[in-house]
């Protein structure tokens, strides 16, 4: 008999967002549960003592800075409700950083997009199936590990909705296809976008105007990507999202679309675009993203744009009627005094031109790429500068609380060197680039469940005990959030012909593991000349193997 399961949110004002995603997947997918929210630890170890369930599931979701804290009141959700409950943590910090996560005491860390997994997780547990069925996990091992079972998918966008019989913000693009190096959306959901079908938006949009709602939102990386595959807009696909909306609203209904969460992207500001946005948006600013006022800086960061289209935006912007508010981020890695001042000196500017500025500091965020870079030192004359902006309301952003978070996440950084499995000397494969790994503790679901992926790009394609083919992607996902793995698939790089048995050996090298670098990131050390690893790399890849974090020539936009 299915044995009744009581799920218990932390339920933070900070991350609604993704919880009502998953709650929302449990309701469409029909899994029996009951449901109780704890808006404090206390009331969240209310409700994980006063449920009648046989299994409670408490979940947990936060971004990188807020991790130490949820780790406190982990312990004190914990001391007060006797130890009872299963309690998984989830979103992008788990996702990058499932170790973590399970040292710091959560009994799980949720890989990845949740949808799939809530499901399978619930379901799992309301049949007391082994949670190593359950694809997007990480599960303590005996020696404290965080084993992870198979990836979770990345489905389209309509197979779940952004929420039900809640509000929010409508999620109508997940992944990016760009691959800003300080930030995690593209590692965390892939390197492409997926756009949710119009149809499925305004079936949102016809909830929420039942439910007396007027105002509509949406979650996407670049607003104005909205239906197309690649870099440049598809206004006819925008204008066919924004007229759907509008249909589905009353008279009063209002849009809202290139402000947060929907940022547009310098390059897409066009006369055009401007021109469609107001015959349907109530918003009266556009977030634009700059990022920094030095085209050294604008490179290195993979923006994928230098700083001319950021003023031809910002003036167009201005000429359309938005106030244009363009992000600043100070302390990007190998960022100097000259190129601080190239971008007080470009913000001052776009000031003049009527923008306000939204600035930011650096974090190291984990799941990105400069997860480990050093953030670069910004001098008090910087900070004064921006506090004037502020102070003649030009600026306005948390940087002081950032350079607070990014101290605290560069020392977490230190404190789990990515490069180094825990308990594993550094690898000796080739170039000494990474390691593959098995880890001890049988998990019954497959051969691939066993493979640890650790470091550098690794090209794998490996057999199970049985002799299966364990699909080299398969492999990869294991591994979603490491940016290495994301950019190999990124790539594409899935499908060398060659087998890679797994004999027993505890780690791979050579041929075993082909670990192939993408040849810019810093992090990365290519494969040694004329091992078999570059052999077999050469063979297939080269112009596969490209480091998607660098544009191709003809890409740049
Ligand atoms: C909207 C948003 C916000 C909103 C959130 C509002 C809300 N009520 O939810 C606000 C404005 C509060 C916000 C603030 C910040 N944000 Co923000 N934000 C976003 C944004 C644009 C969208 C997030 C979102 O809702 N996506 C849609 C939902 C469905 O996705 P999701 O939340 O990731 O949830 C999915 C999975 O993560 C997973 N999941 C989530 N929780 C759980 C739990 C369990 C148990 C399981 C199994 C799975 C699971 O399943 C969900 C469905 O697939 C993302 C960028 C992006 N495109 O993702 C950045 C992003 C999440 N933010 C980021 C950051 C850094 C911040 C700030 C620190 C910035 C700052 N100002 O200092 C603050 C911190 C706030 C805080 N205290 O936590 C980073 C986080 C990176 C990191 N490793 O921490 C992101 C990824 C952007 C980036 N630069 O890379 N943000
Ligand atoms: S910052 Fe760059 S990578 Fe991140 S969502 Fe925006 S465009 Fe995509």
């Amino acid at each position: 008999m299915a044995q009744a399961v009581c799920v218990v949110v932390r339920y933070r004002k900070a991350v609604t967002y993704g919880v009502h995603a998953l709650l929302a997947a449990l309701e469409t997918a029909g899994v029996e549960h009951e449901l109780r929210l704890g808006t404090t630890p206390e009331e969240t170890a209310e409700h994980i003592l006063a449920t009648g369930a046989g299994r409670v599931l408490v979940l947990w979701s936060f971004y990188s800075p807020d991790a130490e804290a949820m780790a406190a009141e982990l312990a004190t959700v914990r001391s007060l409700s006797g130890g009872r409950g299963l309690h998984i943590a989830g979103g992008v910090h788990a996702t990058a950083e499932p170790q973590q996560v399970i040292d710091a005491g959560w009994d799980l860390a949720g890989i990845g997009e949740g949808e799939s997994t809530i499901i399978s997780l619930v379901r799992a547990l309301q049949r007391d199936e082994p949670l190593t069925s359950v694809p997007g996990l990480a599960i303590r091992d005996a020696d404290g590990v965080a084993l992870r079972t198979g990836p979770a998918p990345q489905l389209p966008l309509d197979a779940f909705p952004s929420f039900t019989g809640r509000n929010g913000p409508i999620e109508i693009t997940r992944g990016c296809r760009y691959t800003c190096r300080f930030c995690q959306t593209p590692f965390m959901f892939g390197g492409q976008f997926r756009h949710r079908s119009v149809a499925s938006v305004r079936e949102h949009v016809r909830a929420m105007a039942g439910r007396g709602l007027r105002d509509v939102r949406f979650i996407t990386p670049t607003s104005l990507s909205y239906g197309s595959p690649g870099p440049d807009p598809d206004l006819g696909a925008v204008e066919e999202l924004l007229a759907g909306v509008k249909e589905e609203l009353p008279p009063n209904g209002r849009i809202f679309f290139g402000s947060f969460p929907s940022e547009v992207r310098p390059e897409h500001v066009t006369p055009e675009a401007m021109r469609l946005l107001k015959r349907y948006v109530a918003n009266d600013n556009l977030i634009i993203g700059a990022q920094s006022g030095s085209d050294r800086v604008l490179a290195a960061s993979g923006r994928g744009h230098d700083t001319s289209p950021v003023r031809d935006a910002v003036r167009i912007a201005a000429e359309h009627g938005f106030r244009p508010n363009v992000d600043f981020i100070f302390g990007m890695p190998g960022e100097t005094e000259e190129d601080q001042a190239a971008s007080l000196k470009l913000a001052a500017d776009l000031a003049d031109l009527g923008a306000r500025i939204h600035t930011h500091t650096f974090m190291p965020l984990p799941g990105t790429p400069w997860r480990d870079a050093e953030p670069a030192f910004i001098p008090l004359a910087t900070m004064t500068e921006l506090d004037r902006l502020a102070q003649r309301g030009d600026a306005y952003g948390h940087w002081r609380k950032q350079a607070e978070h990014a101290v605290r996440l560069a020392a977490a950084a230190k404190a789990y060197p990515r490069r180094t499995p825990a308990g594993a000397p550094p690898a000796e494969g080739p170039g000494g680039s990474g390691s593959v790994r098995r880890l001890g503790g049988q998990f019954p679901g497959g051969g691939d469940q066993r493979l640890h992926v650790e470091g550098v790009v690794v090209v794998v394609e490996a057999v199970d005990e049985a002799g299966e083919r364990i699909d080299a992607e398969q492999v990869l996902q294991h591994h979603q959030g490491g940016h290495d793995a994301q950019a190999v698939r990124g790539a594409g790089v899935l499908d060398l012909p060659d087998r890679v048995a797994q004999t027993g050996a505890d780690r791979y090298a050579g041929a075993d593991a082909v670990a192939l670098a993408a040849d810019d990131d810093p992090h990365v050390r290519p494969p040694s000349r004329g091992s078999a690893a570059f052999q077999l790399g050469r063979r297939d890849a080269p112009p596969r193997l490209r480091n998607p974090l660098t544009p191709t020539r003809g890409e740049e936009n």
